[in-house]
């Protein structure tokens, strides 16, 4: 009896809640793009970062970093097909963070990684690429919060 009577009401309650949430988070956008927009312009780069040169022994280098927030410095770069030595030096006073190449679409698989990176440390890995696309990398423990970054390979 009283499980023909609430059926109804569950029906309504459930119908009713996604419509208030999309409301919660179409305030929630507006409010950071325009905390974006007026004071929190994005930092530059520091010089160096995300360039990619090649080394003597041929080998393409670049360099990225992390610091306290959920940011790669910068999330992309691009490297010709070869081989590929990237640097993460990790400024930060509190923040661990990785680098991992997790997507399972990658247009290859790339057999390297930087499973953990402490603050204050710097870690350098090499790999070769031979499939021009898109690599999606992130730094796992953050990727939820946008800790996620591109490695492009382009001839
Ligand atoms: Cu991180």
């Amino acid at each position: 009896m009283t499980e023909r009577t609430s059926l109804p009401r569950t029906v309504r309650t459930l119908t009713a809640g996604p419509r208030k949430k999309a409301a919660v988070i179409a305030a929630a956008v507006v409010l950071l793009v325009s905390c974006g927009s007026d004071q929190q312009e994005k930092e530059p780069v520091p010089e160096g970062l995300g360039e990619v040169t090649v080394a003597a022994d041929g080998v393409q280098e670049v360099t990225l970093q992390t610091q306290d927030d959920y940011v790669f410095t910068p999330d992309r770069f691009t490297v010709a097909p070869g081989p590929v030595r990237l640097t993460v030096v990790n400024v930060a006073d509190q923040m661990t963070h990785n680098l991992e190449y997790t997507d399972d679409e990658l247009p290859q698989p790339i057999d390297a990684g930087i499973p953990v990176l402490a603050p204050g440390e710097q870690k350098t890995i090499e790999f070769e690429v031979t499939t021009p696309g898109d690599y999606p990398f992130s730094c796992t423990f953050h990727a939820q919060l946008g800790q996620v970054g591109t490695m492009t390979v382009e001839k």
